[in-house]
């Protein structure tokens, strides 16, 4: 047999970074609600839950990374809503947010979640958050807890 290693998932002894852009605040509001539903229900501790806030999308790159780099977080979830307009301006949004946060997660080795809805429509991102289509915040969540233990597992 294979060795396997594979995280599991437990809040318990977590500190967790919840970073959240304001922007489409209706939205994110509920990608919170369930993240901290997430964190709780798997044993969290809530005062090892830190929420940040950022103006919008583009800024969570900055300050996750200024999270994780404290040494305060063993992860972070990154949570926001970029809804398209009529503009271009939801592609540069959704790329530097993803790029960013993807190069914070890799430079700093600690897990930086992307639990941001890209969605053309509100309808759309309202499913994620909390309805038809389950809560982008609780999976980002569930996913952080498991990336934790997996590092750990890594490292030991
Ligand atoms: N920020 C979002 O989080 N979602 C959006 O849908 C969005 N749109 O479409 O404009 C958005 N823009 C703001 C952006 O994230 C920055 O806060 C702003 O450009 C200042 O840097």
């Amino acid at each position: 047999m294979p060795a396997i290693l594979e995280g599991q998932i437990s809040a318990q002894g977590v500190r967790l970074a919840v970073v959240v852009s304001r922007f489409n605040s209706f939205i994110t509001e509920r990608l919170l609600a369930g993240a901290a539903d997430a964190f709780l229900r798997h044993g969290g501790d809530e005062s090892l839950m830190t929420v940040i806030k950022t103006p919008g999308a583009f800024e969570l790159p900055l300050a996750a990374k200024a999270a994780v780099k404290s040494g305060k977080y063993d992860a972070a979830v990154a949570l926001g809503a970029i809804i398209r307009g009529d503009t271009p301006h939801f592609d540069y949004v959704a790329a530097e947010s993803v790029k960013g946060l993807a190069q914070v997660t890799l430079e700093t080795m600690v897990p930086v979640v992307y639990g941001v809805l890209t969605c053309d429509t509100v309808e759309q991102a309202v499913n994620r958050a909390g309805t038809k289509s389950g809560n982008k915040g609780f999976e980002s969540a569930v996913t952080a807890m498991e990336m934790v233990s997996l590092m750990r597992l890594l490292a030991s």
